[in-house]
């Protein structure tokens, strides 16, 4: 088989794209070149000590900012707004989103929201951690800045959803709405090629990832399945599943995507609405899960569906193989 760059694939696939003027794919051009210059960054984590560990500083979430969370939002931002191809941008890191407030930008169709780094907490240790990005068209009138309105659209509003996993190899993987394709990073000469085309997700798995030491707090339902996921049944042929939590959204999500499996984030005390952010973390998530065949859902209903009222809006989330999601909603409502 030729080997296909993203590049190529993008171009060769932009027909597919309804109303494509060509600007979606200088979008996924600007976070492919940012994601090669984090992933550089990252590799080198171990040998420049100037890069690891925490800048001293929280973002408005409360969490503690590491050099290399910041160090990934300006690459990210930078990109982005260089191209003139988005109108704004918002960000984990950020309290408040970014108009790129110029003539050729306020021009542009599209707003992008990111989780620059993800499960940076892992940075330090030498664990997989991973970009997550969602595309959305503005709303408001073109020409004029962007506004709060353009960014807190339902997931079902989305244009197109990826993650880049810096892991054991760095891989970007997106969808636009026609499936989901993954692609490898090959640094010796600094080209993502196709190796994951047309990926789907097994119905079942016998995979769950959860951090079980929140267990007494979560939903009785949630307790119920994580009982099941556990038992053995001998009629049925249901063997205890293998328990896999790394604390790394895009690495459990990544394994669970290619294996089958279920990642789950309940509610609990400490984050009575959940811990992950609907719209940088969740929608985009839950729009490449949809496209592979399996599902997303909070405790309330599917992801792809809620109307978020502020931008670091938070959620439960439990995604997945469809099978394994269902019998989860199904004993979350048998508990209500
Ligand atoms: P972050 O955006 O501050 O990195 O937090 C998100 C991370 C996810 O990657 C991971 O799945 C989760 O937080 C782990 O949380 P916990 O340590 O509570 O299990
Ligand atoms: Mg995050």
């Amino acid at each position: 088989m030729k080997n296909v760059t993203v590049g190529e694939f993008i171009v060769n696939t932009q027909d597919n794209i309804p109303g494509s003027s060509g600007e979606l794919s200088k979008i996924l051009s600007a976070i492919k070149l940012a994601s090669k210059i984090v992933s550089h960054e990252i590799n080198k984590a171990g040998l420049a000590a100037n890069i690891i560990g925490a800048v001293g500083s929280e973002n408005i979430q409360g969490e503690e900012q590491q050099k290399l969370d910041l160090y990934a939002n300006e690459k990210f931002i930078n990109a982005l707004s260089a191209r003139g191809v988005i109108c704004g941008v918002a960000s984990e890191e950020n309290e408040s989103y970014i108009a790129f407030n110029n003539e050729i930008n306020n021009k542009a169709k599209y707003v992008v929201l990111i989780d620059p780094l993800d499960g940076s907490s892992n940075i330090d240790v030498n664990v997989s951690i991973g970009t997550i990005f969602s595309i959305f068209k503005r709303k408001s009138q073109g020409e004029k800045p962007v506004e709060i309105s353009d960014f807190l659209q339902s997931g079902d509003q989305q244009v197109a959803a990826g993650y880049i996993i810096y892991g054991s190899s760095t891989m970007l993987v997106y969808t636009t709405g026609n499936g989901v394709n993954g692609f490898t990073f090959d640094p010796g000469i600094g080209v993502f090629f196709l190796s994951h085309p047309n990926m789907k997700t097994p119905k079942s798995g016998e995979i769950y990832s959860v951090n079980e030491g929140n267990l007494n707090h979560f939903h009785n339902g949630v307790k119920k399945y994580i009982n099941y996921c556990q038992s053995e049944n001998k009629e049925q042929n249901k063997k205890p599943y293998s328990s896999r939590y790394i604390g790394s959204l895009v690495a459990d999500f990544h394994r669970n995507l290619i294996k089958g499996g279920v990642y789950m984030y309940p509610s609990t005390k400490k984050a009575p609405n959940g811990k992950l952010r609907l719209l940088y973390e969740c929608a985009p998530l839950a729009f490449i899960i949809e496209q592979a065949g399996g599902k997303a859902i909070s405790e309330s209903g599917r992801i792809m569906d809620i109307i978020p009222k502020k931008l670091h809006e938070r959620t439960s989330f439990f995604i997945g193989s469809s099978n394994m999601v269902d019998t989860i909603e199904q004993l979350m409502n048998s508990e209500d």
